[in-house]
């Protein structure tokens, strides 16, 4: 297929004044009647034909002004209905059509399909001309009336209740919207019901509709919920803006939950939570994917993006969003550290690779391909480095600005920054860059202290990616500050701005020290980056002395972490060379986790390790070649060395962090559970199982009771999975656990086996998304060193299920294939197995878009 390119976009043909759609609901013939009021678009550059998308619909009639067509008034193909500007009876007219489509048979899990008896949709980015023929891009926007039939009890739609009688229900949606945010549900469901009154003292019904029986795990996601609401009212001046909210909760779903207007459709896993089956994590996920789904009302839905090519106008935003809720109901440090880990799990990883692409691209093959943490992650970024250069209340009076000017409109990126160009007066021409061009960019520091003076060079450096050899300078806010060998604040934070290849900064050593209230220092230790302010990577060349200062005294938190985490990484990268740890690191980690009065959250980060996916970035980016199974073993030799260190304090910290056994996800509570629970892993590298037996048999709430679990999987207890199987095996979402830890936890050796054994269990559902993730993804993200067996079996099993999955599902198919991204990384004989993979997935007859567009990609 030919790549869709941003350059050739052009406006529409014809508008939409109205739609109106009615569904007679059956599993395998579904039949869909649209009456689309047309008009011509003034701007539409087209030849004035009417272009509808349209696929895998059965045509029954259609009409123009009442009148029916033969096939001979249109063009029909397997994409769409083309009829031809002659044939149309004028500038406006009413398109009628009739169609028969089979929700049973969808097991793409895009538009109308089924899912446990009930009927559901997902139309973003491109589902909706699964549905019905209809212009389906997003900067045709309508309002929607809709009518269900169905004998099904609960039938459910965009925007608000009209009229409903035995066996049917409309629905109208005010708020013109483009057709991926349409959205239908029908089914045998229960509401947890609640209220909420705006800011202006409008009454909002709130609904979470689940399967009978889930109704009791639904408080969460509704606290969360009415949060979020009254958060963005309060921060960003925002109100609902109909009747009802329903959320849905839906067992099959490819991806975390869907933004529809007034009608968001979830993944269960991120809806449904009890202290039993959900851990704190789960509970982090529902409150933070309910706020960014709720968010995008007003950023995505009022306003939505003109074309897929500006889809981080719309996700980038609303992650910026979600985390900014994030770190004000939780701690503000986690969050921005748990943030950053993600960023650089997902995206620099991306970003280092064959899938490096801009923040928004310039071509796609397939959109679906294009929901990446580059769009999502790096987009949010990129907002947060502007409202730190404009600082927070010139922000905000750009977002004002912003919701006053484009309300109700379909844009881009160019629109989004001509509203801060506006409103600050800057030129934000170069920032523009940030979106045009992949690629993390490097910044390195370079310092000297003479006479009194501190000369600090700080350079830029932008690595070539795929198609883009040579790139521009970017502009890159520092947040920096300066501390005495002694751990003194010689400056206060302060930001510049790094928007030339390199930055030249001179400090007076003499002044700094009299406003600090100490003597002259000989040498400096600048903390650079503070709080992560660009997406960069850093070199800040700090010797192992001047990180562990920043380790024990930077005011900054997320500095403070970040020496920390250096200085790990450093200690893994020698050790994988034959070097031992050094002790002053412990002694440093013991004396961190003895303050109590440091948040446990942030503790528990400070003891994690750099993952072994990190190390092998680490090694390659060392230039070495990344041995999985050595990496996994100096991990695990480094857990054993730390918990030797730290023992005491770590048995200590196990005691004092039980937070008793009323369960509250709140931050506090989550915390205790996070730092005493690292502590029992650590422990056990050395203690044994008896801890974690005696653990896992006192758990009260899942978080402890997965670590208890996990821990005694990776400890050899022979029974503990059939234990917790025959204790949760009715229960969907904790089983997705289940699989996942015995893959992610086997010894590398075995994970292969295991994986393919779970497989074959009557459990593993392959054709749901969230069963197919636990095995696979469990494999391919859980257990790195299983994956890159030396003998290729991981690589054969990932390329088998993704074979077997993109007959049913391109779209996740697609997604998984990510794991063989980093395939350059390895030694010849693993490129070889990996290519090899490829190859064979390439060479399958009848192979997605999706999925093709990705191994091409990969492999190129
Ligand atoms: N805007 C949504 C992105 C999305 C999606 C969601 C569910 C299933 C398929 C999907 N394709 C694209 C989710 C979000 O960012 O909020
Ligand atoms: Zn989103």
């Amino acid at each position: 297929p030919q790549p869709i390119r941003l350059a050739d976009y052009h406006p529409p043909s014809h508008l939409v004044e109205a739609v109106e759609l009615t569904f007679r609901l059956a599993p395998r013939g579904t039949r869909v009647r649209s009456k689309i009021r047309f008009r011509a678009n003034p701007a539409g550059l087209e030849n004035g034909n009417l272009r509808l998308d349209g696929e895998n619909l059965r045509l029954v009639s259609c009409a123009l002004d009442g009148t029916p067509l033969t096939a001979l008034d249109y063009l029909l193909t397997p994409e769409g209905l083309t009829v031809p500007a002659e044939r149309l009876p004028g500038p406006s007219f009413t398109w009628e059509a009739e169609v028969e489509i089979d929700p049973a048979d969808n097991t793409a899990l895009e538009g109308l399909y089924t899912s446990g008896g009930m009927f559901c949709t997902q139309c973003e980015a491109e589902g909706f001309r699964k549905i019905t023929f209809y212009p389906d891009r997003p900067d045709v926007m309508a309002p929607f009336t809709v009518r269900i039939e169905s004998d099904l009890p609960i039938l459910l739609s965009n925007g608000n209740p009209a009229a409903s009688g035995p066996g049917w229900a409309e629905w109208h949606d005010p708020w013109p919207k483009p057709a991926y945010l349409f959205a239908l549900v029908a089914g045998d469901l229960v509401a947890h019901s609640d209220r909420f009154t705006t800011m202006s003292g409008r009454d909002v019904a709130l609904n979470i509709w689940v399967r009978p029986g889930d109704e009791d795990k639904c408080a969460y996601a509704m606290d969360a919920l009415k949060r979020s609401m009254r958060w963005d009212e309060e921060v960003y001046g925002r109100e609902y803006d109909l009747d009802v909210f329903n959320i849905v909760a839906v067992d099959d779903f490819n991806m975390g939950a869907m933004e529809n207007k007034g009608l968001n459709i979830f993944n269960s896993k991120y809806v449904l939570a009890s202290p039993e089956t959900a851990t704190d994590r789960d509970y982090d996920f529902i409150e933070s994917i309910v706020a960014h789904e709720y968010f995008h009302n007003w950023t995505g839905n009022r306003i939505t993006c003109r074309d897929w090519f500006q889809l981080c106008l719309k996700e980038g935003l609303t992650v910026f969003r979600d985390q900014q809720f994030s770190a004000d109901t939780r701690s503000a440090p986690v969050q921005r550290i748990e943030d950053v880990l993600q960023l650089r799990a997902r995206q620099f990883r991306e970003d280092a690779g064959p899938l490096a692409h801009n923040v928004r691209p310039d071509s796609y093959v397939e959109i679906n391909n294009f929901y990446t943490a580059t769009v999502y992650e790096k987009g949010a970024e990129l907002i947060g480095m502007l409202r730190r250069i404009v600082g927070a209340q010139e922000y905000r009076a750009a977002l004002d600005e912003y919701f006053r000017r484009h309300d109700g409109q379909a844009c881009t990126i160019e629109d989004w920054l001509a509203v801060f160009e506006d409103v600050t007066g800057r030129d934000l021409s170069q920032f523009k860059r940030w979106y045009t061009q992949a690629g993390t960019p490097r910044v390195s520091a370079e310092w000297q202290v003479a006479e009194g003076r501190l000369h600090l060079r700080l350079a830029q450096e932008l690595p070539p990616t795929p198609g883009q050899p040579l790139k521009e300078p970017v502009v890159i806010p520092v947040a920096m500050g300066l501390l005495s060998p002694e751990g003194a604040e010689l400056l206060p934070e302060t930001t510049v701005i790094l928007d030339g290849p390199e930055l030249t900064l001179d400090f007076d050593l003499d002044e700094m020290a009299r406003r600090a209230c100490i003597a002259r220092p000989d040498h400096v230790i600048p903390s650079l980056l503070r709080g992560f302010s660009a997406p960069v990577i850093l070199d800040a060349g700090l010797s192992r002395a001047d990180r562990l200062v920043l380790l024990a005294h930077d005011p900054d938190p997320f500095n403070r972490w970040e020496a920390g985490r250096s200085l790990m990484r450093e200690t893994l990268m020698e050790m994988l060379t034959g070097g031992a740890p050094d002790p002053a690191l412990f002694d440093a980690l013991d004396r961190l986790l003895a303050e109590d009065r440091l948040d446990a959250a942030f503790r528990a980060l400070c003891l994690a390790l750099p993952s072994e996916d990190d190390m092998a970035q680490a090694a390659h980016d060392a230039g070495l070649v990344p041995d999985p199974t050595a990496i996994h073993a100096t991990r695990r030799a480094m857990q054993v060395a730390m918990a030797r260190a730290l023992q005491p304090r770590l048995a200590a910290l196990y005691d004092a962090m039980d937070p008793g056994p009323a369960y509250s996800p709140d931050a506090d509570q989550a915390a205790k559970r996070a730092l005493r629970n690292s502590a029992l892993t650590l422990l056990a590298r050395i203690e044994g199982p008896a801890r974690a037996k005696a653990h896992y048999a006192a758990a009260t709430n899942m978080t402890d009771e997965i670590a208890g679990f996990t821990t005694l999987l990776e400890t050899g207890d022979p029974d503990i999975a059939r234990r917790f199987h025959d204790r949760w095996k009715d229960d969907r979402l904790v089983m997705d656990k289940w699989f996942m830890a015995q893959v992610a936890h086997a010894a590398p050796e075995q994970a292969v086996a295991i994986a393919r054994a779970l497989t074959d269990h009557p459990l593993f559902d392959w054709t749901n998304p969230n069963r197919f993730r636990s095995v696979i993804g469990g494999l391919t993200s859980g257990n790195p060193a299983g994956f890159h067996d030396p003998s290729g079996a991981g690589y054969r099993f990932l390329a088998d299920w993704l074979i077997r999955l993109d007959a049913k599902n391109p779209q996740t198919a697609a997604r998984m294939s990510t794991a063989f991204e980093t395939w350059r990384r390895y030694d010849a004989d693993r490129q070889a197995l990996i290519t090899g993979a490829l190859d064979r997935i390439a060479a399958q007859d009848g192979l997605s878009r999706d999925l093709s567009e990705m191994v091409e990609r990969i492999r190129a």
